[in-house]
Parts: C-alpha cells; structure tokens; sequence
C-alpha cells in the first residue's frame, strides 16, 4: 500500500490544504493527515478541534483518515510505514525553507517529500492571514471549509481568540 502523510499545523485548516489534500488522496491508497504538536505554541485551536475540523472538511474522502504526532516527522513515518511526505508550496518563500526540511527528512530516513503546487486561487493563503483578517472582522467565508469558517467565527466572537 502507498502511504503518505500531509503533516501541518492546520490552526486552522484552509481551502489551500484542503485542495492538497483532495489531490494527495487522488495519488496514493491512504493519506494521513498529521496535526503536529507544539508545546511552544497555543495555537487558536486546540490539536484535538484541529483534528475534528479536519475531519469534517475531508469527510468526502474515503482514503484519508486524521491522526496528531509530537515528534520527529521521519519517527511518525518509520513507526506507520509511510513512504513520502506530501506538502503545497505557494511561492518560492516556502520552497526555501521546505527544501532544507525535505533534505534534513530524507537524509534522516530516507523519506521522500513531494511537492505539490498550489492552485493560483490559493497561492496567499495561509491560516495565520486568515485569522488575521478575521479578528478584524474581514470576510474570510471563501477561504475557508464551511464548517472551519463557522468554527473560527464562534471562536473569535466567543473570546477565545
Ligand atoms: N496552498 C497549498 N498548500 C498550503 C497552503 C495553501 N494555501 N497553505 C499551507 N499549505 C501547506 C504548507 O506548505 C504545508 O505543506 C502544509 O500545507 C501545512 O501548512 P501549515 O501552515 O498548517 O503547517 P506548517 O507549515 O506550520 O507545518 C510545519 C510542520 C509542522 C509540518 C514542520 O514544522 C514539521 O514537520 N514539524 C515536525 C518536527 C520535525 O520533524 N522537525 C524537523 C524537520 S526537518
């Protein structure tokens, strides 16, 4: 069976993951989708809502299941015989900084990184502008899964952010 995993913060999850993700599961038997924990950073979504909006958002793919990880990335694709790591690149600021990351996992364990590009419509997206331009009171519905921008929306109005 051919493995990969999308690892990523997901605070919160967006249409640009959520495209990669869609055409990730197009590519292999089963993608995982990892939340990864950091204990330095609190995020605006616990891992466990992050793992549900998750959920929610690819609940029309078959192949792809949710799961979080504190750790090394190569230990979580050792311990789950996962072949290849599967991340989107908007621009050439995240190809710097992704390519040291693909090589340093690959010379650790020989884990492949796939780069996906992003569709043009999602190229600025990332989930810290859009909580960014949410706290303000910008629209943000169009960027995000449904349920996502319901959930961002309760959790700005609600003082959690
Ligand atoms: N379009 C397409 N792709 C997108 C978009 C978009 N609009 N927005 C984000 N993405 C991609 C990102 O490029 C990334 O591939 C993925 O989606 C997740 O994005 P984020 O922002 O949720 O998550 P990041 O970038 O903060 O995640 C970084 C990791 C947690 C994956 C990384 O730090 C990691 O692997 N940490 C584990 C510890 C480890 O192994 N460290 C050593 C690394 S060598």
């Amino acid at each position: 069976m051919r493995r990969a995993v999308c690892p990523g913060s997901y605070d919160p999850p967006t249409n640009g993951h959520l495209d990669i993700l869609e055409r990730a599961a197009g590519l292999f038997d089963e993608v995982v989708v990892a939340v990864l924990i950091n204990k330095n950073k609190r995020g605006l979504f616990t891992v466990e809502e992050r793992m549900d909006l998750l959920a929610e958002s690819v609940s029309h793919l078959d192949n792809v299941r949710i799961d979080s990880w504190h750790g090394l990335l190569v230990d979580y694709c050792r311990q789950h015989d996962i072949q290849a790591i599967v991340k989107g690149l908007r621009a050439i600021s995240d190809f710097d900084y992704e390519l040291q990351m693909a090589q340093m996992n690959q010379q650790l364990s020989g884990v492949e990184t796939l780069f996906m590009p992003t569709k043009p419509l999602n190229s600025f997206l990332s989930s810290s502008l859009v909580k960014e331009v949410a706290t303000y009171g910008g629209d943000v519905a169009h960027l995000l899964p449904t349920t996502v921008h319901r959930r961002l929306v309760e959790r700005l109005t609600d003082g959690g952010g």
